[in-house]
């Protein structure tokens, strides 16, 4: 059979058209080429490098431009990537169904298998400087971003755009296919699962997180369903995007923590595949000499596993009258290997002591929802280890303590 030759640039040319057809939902197609391509010819004109044959066209102002970036002979494959830039930076989470998958397919997704990520356009959603302040404050503590290289963490910052909610909307519904990835800048969201055809109330985000990475990540149906609470603001990352940095970043931290997260005590118990599971959604974080981990007293959203380092638990003593004493006292250390803030996500209480680190650590970071999904199976190992707390917290300070209830 002879080949049929493709021209070169009418992939990309008919790939704008499509893109601002979508973008801009135009009444007229036929009259929308019509100005679509003359705008892309007149930038042709004026632009000397939309000539070159191996360069995309270039449509004018507000379009989406697609470059091609000429390839160096030893430039890396990861390195070839389209532009998209987009100067619509709102888009409701309902406007991007058209990019919804029509089928799901439940088998584990392998990132190593999916080099056509490569080729994915760049996705850039253009933001104020006030915008962009905002995204950086709600990312900081993204635990998924915590791993990724600099550069990769501003594709992502690029890639997002605002997306503003209004009570009782859902953002998610069980059972549908994942488009975007959320990051919460504000709100309040409850998250349902459907339990024996009724949907149960299992927790709740309160003005920080993430959500929405699973269908992302295992290529499967959404696993639960999120309503905003009250009016608020997230911020999207795609599913193109998250695959090509979130997910592919992942194939690299399986590789970087799978030997360690093996010789977890704690995690012994649970299936490799499981394990692997916690390697998906963990951070790291880089903690100095005598940084404060966690103070006692506060709210609990996080649970922590020593990579390097140590950890030193302090609490505050109570004088003999019972009160509280703003002195601390040194009543464990952790170290590699070991794990800390499993307490008060297990009784749902403030946090019963303080950490500090000992030297430069770093923690292995799982949050709430994570430890509650993932680590079920490990509970009785630390429902055992807080009955020796209790033990240690008599012998000490001399009183009875419940710390589980
Ligand atoms: P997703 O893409 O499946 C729904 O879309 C999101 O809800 C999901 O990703 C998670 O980000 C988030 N079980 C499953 N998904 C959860 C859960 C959860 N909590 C939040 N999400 N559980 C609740 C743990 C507090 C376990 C319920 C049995
Ligand atoms: P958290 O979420 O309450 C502080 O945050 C963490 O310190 C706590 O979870 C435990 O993981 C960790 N008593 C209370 N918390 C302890 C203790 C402890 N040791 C470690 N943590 N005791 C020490 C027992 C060897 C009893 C103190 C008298």
């Amino acid at each position: 059979m002879s080949a049929v030759e493709i021209p070169a640039g009418l992939k990309e040319l008919l790939q704008g058209y499509a893109v601002e057809v979508l973008r801009r939902r135009p009444a007229d197609l036929v009259e929308f080429a019509v100005q679509h391509f003359t705008r892309t010819l007149e930038v042709q004109r004026t632009d000397p490098k939309a000539k070159r044959p191996d360069l995309r066209a270039r449509p004018a102002r507000r379009g989406v431009s697609f470059e091609a970036k000429p390839k160096k002979p030893n430039e890396d494959d990861e390195e070839e990537e389209e532009d998209i830039v987009s100067e619509c930076c709102y888009i409701k989470p309902t406007a991007c169904k058209y990019n919804r998958r029509v089928s799901v397919c439940a088998e584990p997704y392998n990132p190593d298998d999916d080099d056509d990520d490569d080729a994915e356009p760049r996705v850039v959603h253009p933001k104020t400087d006030e915008q962009r302040r905002r995204l950086q404050d709600a990312c900081r503590d993204i635990l998924l971003f915590k791993t990724l290289e600099q550069e990769q963490f501003s594709e992502v910052l690029d890639a997002m755009f605002e997306v503003l909610v209004k009570p009782q909307e859902h953002i998610i519904d069980q059972g549908d296919d994942g488009d975007n990835f959320y990051v919460i800048e504000k709100g309040v969201y409850d998250i349902f699962v459907q339990k024996d055809g009724v949907s149960v109330c299992v927790g709740k985000y309160d003005n920080r997180g993430s959500f929405g990475e699973l269908a992302l990540m295992y290529n499967t149906p959404r696993a639960a369903t999120i309503v905003a609470v009250q009016e608020g603001a997230l911020w999207g990352l795609d599913r193109a995007t998250f695959h090509r940095l979130i997910v592919k970043n992942n194939a690299k931290k399986r590789r970087l923590y799978e030997a360690f997260i093996e010789c977890v005590p704690l995690l012994k118990s649970l299936e490799l595949s499981e394990r692997m599971k916690i390697v998906d959604v963990l951070g790291a974080r880089l903690f100095k000499d005598g940084e404060r981990i966690i103070a006692q007293g506060e709210e609990a959203d996080c649970f922590y596993i020593v990579e390097s380092g140590e950890v030193k638990i302090m609490i505050k003593s109570k004088t003999k009258a019972g009160q509280q004493n703003n002195t601390e006292v040194e009543v464990a250390l952790c170290s590699r290997g070991q794990y800390f803030g499993e307490l008060a996500l297990v009784t749902n209480k403030p946090r019963a002591a303080s950490v500090y680190a000992v030297g430069e650590t770093k923690c292995l970071v799982i949050d709430i929802q994570a430890f509650e999904r993932l680590l079920g199976p490990c509970m009785d190992i630390m429902k055992r280890n807080i009955s020796q707390y209790e033990d240690q917290l008599v012998a000490l300070f001399g009183s009875s303590v419940d710390l589980k209830h």
